[in-house]
């Protein structure tokens, strides 16, 4: 049985790559939403049918976990895909919560994800729930994800893209800065040559992946095969673009199997 793991596009890949890393025994069935791509200026209500159906597409597959590894999706559809499914579903925005608390020192945290995530405030909320104390400054970024998409990665590019949306950070003191958008540890060198040695970036994606592993351990799930998985991936827009950043991303070879939506 396999872990699904789905996202607007190749964000989700972020997760992907570290649970390969972490848990190297384990299938992988990915969907990324490439078609209906960015997520984050769409309405609360719309993610949430996006997510539903991709569920509804996975679940054929029987896997045994499913991962939102998209915190615009995570934010506003996680309850009702654990109401829809009875397998674990594991979101990407606790776990970056919880790293983020253990991290900081001042209590001061930054947090940079899309406009749906942000306009949610699903992390000031995870993240008071820990600690009613912390002090939050949250920023969208709504270049980065559709520039990740791209999949250009010309350091200088990105660098500028990285700058512009992260000015209206500058200066505000905190230490700890949650990459609460999973495309944007395709960012991480970028981002962090603009904030600085001082302010470590948190991940949403592979404190997720560790996560991943904690469920699987505790109901007993993890994979005992002594063979390598074939991993399986899907994508709803062009397959070429996704698997040419997949590929860049992962480093490995992949092979893609384009779907087309007939929902209403
Ligand atoms: N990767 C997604 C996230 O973590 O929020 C969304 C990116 C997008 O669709 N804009």
């Amino acid at each position: 049985q396999a872990i699904a793991v789905l996202d607007s596009g190749v964000g989700g890949l972020t997760v992907v790559k570290e649970v390969m890393r972490q848990l190297p025994q384990e299938k992988v069935i990915y969907f990324g939403d490439t078609a209906r791509s960015p997520y984050g200026p769409r309405s609360a209500g719309e993610v949430r049918k996006f997510t539903r159906q991709i569920v509804d597409y996975l679940v054929q597959f029987n896997p045994k976990m499913i991962v939102i590894a998209c915190n615009t999706a995570t934010a506003v559809a996680i309850d009702d895909i654990r109401e829809r499914v009875s397998i674990p579903v594991l979101g990407v925005i606790s776990p970056g919560a919880r790293a983020a608390i253990k991290h900081t020192k001042s209590g001061i945290i930054g947090v940079i994800g899309t406009d749906g995530t942000i306009r949610s405030k699903a992390y000031e909320q995870a993240l008071r729930l820990i600690s009613p104390q912390i002090q939050v400054y949250s920023q969208p970024c709504p270049l980065l994800a559709p520039f990740v998409e791209q999949g250009m990665f010309d350091p200088t590019r990105s660098l500028e893209v990285v700058e512009q949306s992260l000015r209206p950070l500058a200066g505000k003191p905190m230490d700890c800065l949650i990459l609460g958008c999973t495309h944007y540890p395709f960012l991480t060198e970028a981002i962090s040559s603009v904030m600085g040695p001082d302010v470590t970036l948190i991940s949403s994606a592979d404190e997720t992946a560790r996560e991943i592993s904690t469920i699987l351990y505790h109901q007993n799930l993890l994979a005992s095969s002594g063979f390598l998985p074939i991993h399986q991936f899907f994508c709803s827009g062009e397959p070429e673009r996704f698997k040419k950043i997949a590929e860049g991303w992962l480093k490995e070879q992949i092979s893609i199997t384009p779907v087309v939506w007939q929902v209403p």
